[in-house]
């Protein structure tokens, strides 16, 4: 699949820290050093009801990454997968009795848009679930003829207990991942299954559905796990540096996926760190599609919002916290862009250069972004006030929040 178009970030003078990130897996904050080529994975959309602001702030927060990344002068080879076939669109197809390819492409070109408009760096490899079907067969062959997975009535199960790091992302006991599991896709209730934690692999073709050739797997479609890590694999390898997605990913998706390829190679871990974005909330409740309680990207910029105020708005909140979308929220974000770029428009002012060094060691802290746009904040103040005889600092200062932050002024 093609991605989206990237918006040329500003190289700015000397160089950016090395990024200390919250790990999951290890539950301690740690430093990150990637080697020339920094490897970033980032779970993507299941593509209906997108470009809601949950997706964009988890987007937003690892848009960071590459950002910080790119400031320590190495290049970012980003990967992002879209789950273009299974069973919640499938069921949201049915549903509106819309076709499931046409509901796909529709929201996955509004995705793109919405990334587009709010200047979040595409990947270089953007992977459909159909399109990666070929290379996951194979690793489920292996994963059965390894002993590590096994049939029921034609569906193909991953079996936990074949890792034994199995766990070793989220951390939670078994009857915590029990009840996950059931939440969020899982069928821990399924008689005849080794472990009822074991998630499926392979599903056999059932009746009225859409169905791939999966080789001695017989006909099917792969199951949520593999597809993340057959894209991994292929696109990134073993030990890169991030997996990413949204908090409620931690488990099951990335613990079964973690576990999915350290059984497929025998290395561990899978990725060097696990990073997980906080929940954002509409009246009380986690945005999300299943309860409809959203507010789109494309909702707002056909209202005429400004998508620099959306980002602006996202960045306003630290990225492992959960937060609550409000009217206030943007409104904020509006008046902050508007002092901003008053800021900016003189021919001169305060001196930036301390300003690029507070924003780097802002976002290299964990992605503090609430840090970051409070020393932009400060600078704006005191032109305001003082004004300053620099007559650099302006487009600094535009070239650091547009390099750092993406937020063009
Ligand atoms: N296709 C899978 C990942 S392989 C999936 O989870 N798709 S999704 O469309 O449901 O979510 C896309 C990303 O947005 C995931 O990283 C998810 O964790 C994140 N996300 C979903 N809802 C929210 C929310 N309310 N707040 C923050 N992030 C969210
Ligand atoms: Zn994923």
């Amino acid at each position: 699949m093609h991605a989206w178009p990237a918006s040329e970030v500003p190289a700015l003078p000397g160089k950016g820290r090395d990024l200390q990130i919250h790990d999951t897996a290890t539950r301690k904050t740690i430093t990150l050093v990637p080697g020339p080529v920094a490897r970033l994975y980032v779970c993507g959309i299941t593509p209906y009801d997108a470009t809601h602001m949950g997706h964009a702030a988890t987007y937003n927060a690892f848009d960071l990454v590459q950002r910080v990344w790119l400031d320590t002068k190495r290049q970012v080879h980003y990967v992002q997968n879209v789950t273009d076939v299974d069973d919640p669109l499938l069921e949201r197809a049915l549903r509106d009795g819309h076709d499931w390819t046409e509901l796909a492409e529709r929201e996955t070109a509004l995705f793109r848009e919405d990334m587009t408009a709010l200047r979040m760096l595409p990947p270089q490899h953007y992977i459909g679930a159909v399109e990666a079907i070929p290379g996951i067969v194979p690793l489920v062959e292996r994963l059965r003829d390894a002993g590590a997975a096994y049939e029921l009535d034609g569906d193909v199960y991953f079996s936990v207990e074949s890792d034994s790091h199995f766990g070793q992302v989220s951390g939670l006991d078994a009857e915590a991942m029990r009840l996950l599991s059931a939440e969020r896709g899982g069928d821990p209730d399924r008689p005849g299954k080794k472990n009822p934690l074991d998630p499926m692999l392979w599903m056999a073709a059932r009746e009225g559905e859409p169905s791939w050739d999966g080789g001695s797997l017989g006909r099917g479609r792969p199951g949520w796990h593999i597809e993340c890590v057959a894209i991994a694999l292929e696109h990134l390898g073993m030990g890169f540096d991030i997996q990413g997605g949204g908090s409620d990913l931690a488990f099951p998706h990335h613990e079964m996926g973690a576990s999915h390829a350290q059984v497929l190679t025998g290395e561990f871990p899978m990725a060097k760190a696990y990073v997980h974005a906080g929940m954002v909330a509409l009246h009380g409740e986690k945005m999300s599609k299943s309860k409809g309680n959203l507010v789109f990207v494309s909702a707002l910029r056909r209202a005429g919002v400004d998508p620099v105020a959306i980002r602006l708005a996202l960045l306003s909140h630290h990225y492992r916290a959960d937060w609550e979308w409000t009217d206030q929220v943007l409104a904020d974000a509006e008046t902050r862009l508007g002092h901003w770029r008053a800021a900016v428009s003189r021919p001169d002012g305060p001196s930036a250069e301390a300003l690029v060094e507070e924003v780097r060691e802002a976002l290299s802290r964990d992605l503090d972004a609430p840090a970051a746009l409070a020393a932009v904040d400060r600078w704006a103040a005191l032109q305001e006030t003082e004004g300053g005889t620099d007559e650099s600092a302006p487009g600094l200062v535009s070239r650091t929040v547009d390099a750092l932050l993406g937020v063009a002024l």
